[in-house]
């Protein structure tokens, strides 16, 4: 379903920017890079604040943000990095939204993505991102390792995401960041004792990231004493209708 689509999505693309011209394009160019796991082993607060207009399960959280306003408002309230949605048909996200996040602030953006294809890895560096979620449940092993690499080739950092136990065997050793997706993708049921249960399949020399369903600072604390570095928090920041607020006094 999603990941046909995005395959179908990413092929029209390529018709009309061919991967050879974004390779020309990204010679060319200087992007700076900020790197999301030194971000997330030195900082205070180790948010990963996003910035999600809409998600399939509950519509609309906030369609008309800014995302320039919001982007900045997140950097000066104290993320260590932010996360920018491009899916457009179930998220509402745009690249052009990465574009301008990345364009507006000094700490690492993540384009937040259903990953299928390697010309997605050209576009997000070539928009500023300095990392990019791969979602172990839409890709194969391989496809994991290929897009990691050629990643890491681009000075792309690659969030591996895993849903459950089953897909522990996707982390490969070049992946250095693993994030715990505690939402459920059939039922968008979010079980924050996901984290806390597959915390034990983690490899020690990875930097732990607890995605989905966080909004509130004691689970955060608990998810810090268990290992966890990273806390990736959409929703309840931007439902609140003013995200760097939200993050603000989330933080305090
Ligand atoms: C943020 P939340 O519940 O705070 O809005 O969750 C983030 O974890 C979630 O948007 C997410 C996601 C994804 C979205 C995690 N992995 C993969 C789309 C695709």
């Amino acid at each position: 379903e999603i990941i046909a689509h995005k395959k179908e999505e990413v092929a029209e693309q390529k018709e009309r920017l061919p991967l050879s011209e974004l390779e020309k394009e990204l010679a060319r160019s200087s992007i700076p890079f900020y790197s999301l796991k030194a971000a997330l082993e030195n900082s205070k607060s180790g948010i990963i604040a996003e910035f999600k207009r809409r998600s399939p399960s509950k519509g609309w959280l906030f369609q008309t943000a800014d995302v320039n306003e919001v982007a900045k408002a997140y950097a000066s309230a104290g993320a260590s990095a932010l996360s920018v949605l491009t899916d457009e048909k179930y998220f509402g996200g745009t690249m052009d939204d990465l574009r301008q996040a990345t364009g507006g602030v000094e700490i690492p953006v993540m384009r937040k993505e259903f990953i299928v294809d390697e010309y997605q890895l050209f576009e997000a560096k070539l928009s500023g991102a300095s990392a990019v979620l791969l979602i172990a449940a839409a890709i194969t092993r391989e496809e994991c390792r290929r897009f990691t690499e050629l990643a890491n080739q681009l000075q792309l950092e690659v969030l591996l995401e895993l849903h459950d136990e089953g897909e522990v065997d996707h982390i490969g050793p070049l992946n250095r960041l693993v994030g715990i997706n505690n939402r459920n993708l059939g039922s968008f049921v979010t079980d924050l004792q996901k984290s806390f249960r597959m915390a034990d399949l983690l490899p020690r020399e990875a930097v732990w990231i607890s995605e989905s369903g966080i909004s509130d600072t004691r689970i955060v604390r608990e998810l810090r004493e268990t290992g966890y570095r990273g806390f990736l928090i959409g929703e309840y920041f931007m439902k609140s209708g003013n995200p760097g607020q939200s993050l603000k006094e989330f933080i305090e």
